[in-house]
């Protein structure tokens, strides 16, 4: 391998990452119109630090890279399982984002319930002095709590919601070791909580889980809170529900087209919506792209990553 790899960047990083992979890296850009560049120059690359992912015809057209450190924890844009089976590492960000994004999904439930964005308008607009007080809201307060997903941010959320005296119940594929109530189908605890926190990553395995049926579980005084993928939640049947009052509000900072939201969901004023900044604050990103340049530096130096996805953990220990 040549002293200073080749990289192909992905994507705008920060001035912080640019100077730490420039000091270990020849970094080029990968070009918008790539087919002909990657044509030409592909076989170059040794390795990617992407903010977006990997498109297939992009991995198929860098026939010597070995390894890919990705901004983000979820990787359900990169082939990962192809990946491996070329021998290509693929690391992401896990954990340092973990707070960051419980806190999104909090402030989220917090939005919703107590119907923050309305009464915000109500003062704003005058409306306090001509029509009088705003409306009671909802407390959160000692509300039962559904996690799907009880991983590294499930998790997190979960205790936080303790803060607020919830009991917490939670559905994911497996039992974890945890005091909370499991359960084994996703409708049946829609039905026994008033909120669902949906945080699983996206991709195949997930695509739709959240769908009519555990809407209308849910109920029409249930809320969900989405900070996954918008993939993970049929965004139509949502629509749907919300329209015909089967479902009581929603808190979403994912949808399954980003940047492009229904206009539906934007002419509600039971949803609060968010542009996907769950882990954006400057802190937490640049913890974020830390991690991307530790991994490709731990890579330089035994060709292994500080943290593979579940799929390269084997490779990464060979
Ligand atoms: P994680 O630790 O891997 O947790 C994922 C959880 O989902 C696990 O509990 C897993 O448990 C469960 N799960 C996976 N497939 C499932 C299925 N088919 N049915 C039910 N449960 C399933 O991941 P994490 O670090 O918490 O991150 C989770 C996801 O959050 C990321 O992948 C990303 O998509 C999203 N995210 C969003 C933002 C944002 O800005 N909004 C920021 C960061 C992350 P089992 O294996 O037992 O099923
Ligand atoms: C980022 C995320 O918004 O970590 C993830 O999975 O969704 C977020 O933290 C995204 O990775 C930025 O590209």
């Amino acid at each position: 391998m040549p002293e200073r790899p080749a990289l192909l960047q992905l994507g705008k990083i920060s001035e912080r990452m640019a100077k730490r992979l420039a000091a270990g890296f020849d970094v080029v850009q990968l070009p918008a119109d790539h087919e002909a560049f990657l044509a030409e120059r592909g076989s170059e690359f040794a390795a990617i630090a992407t903010m977006r992912g990997v498109p297939d015809d992009v991995l198929a057209e860098l026939p010597n890279l070995k390894v890919i450190s990705s901004f983000g924890v979820g990787y359900d844009n990169i082939d990962a399982t192809t990946a491996a089976s070329r021998g290509i590492l693929v690391a992401h960000t896990p954990e340092v984002l973990n707070d960051e994004v419980a806190d999104t999904a909090i402030m989220l439930w917090l939005a919703v319930s107590k119907e923050l964005l309305p009464a915000e308008r109500w003062a704003r607009s005058g409306a306090w002095e001509t029509k009088g007080n705003y409306p009671l809201a909802r407390t959160i307060r000692g509300r039962k709590v559904g996690i799907l997903g009880l991983g590294r941010i499930g998790q997190t959320i979960a205790k936080m919601t303790e803060m607020f005296g919830a009991e917490v119940h939670y559905h994911s594929r497996s039992r974890k070791g945890v005091p909370y109530q499991y359960f084994d189908n996703l409708a049946d605890m829609a039905r026994a909580v008033d909120v669902l926190f949906v945080i699983t990553p996206g991709g195949e395995g997930t695509r739709r889980l959240v769908n009519a049926e555990v809407l209308d579980a849910l109920g029409s005084e249930g809320i969900l809170i989405n900070v996954s993928r918008g993939s993970v939640v049929d965004e139509a049947a949502l629509v749907e529900a919300l329209k015909e009052g089967r479902l009581g509000a929603a808190g979403l900072d994912v949808f399954e087209d980003e940047p492009r939201i229904p206009d539906a969901l934007k002419s509600m004023e039971k949803v609060v919506l968010l542009p996907h900044i769950g882990s954006a604050t400057v802190e937490t990103r640049q913890a974020m792209g830390d991690l991307v340049c530790d991994n490709l530096d731990a890579w330089l130096v035994d060709g292994k990553v500080v943290t593979p996805v579940p799929e390269c953990v084997l490779l990464n220990e060979q």
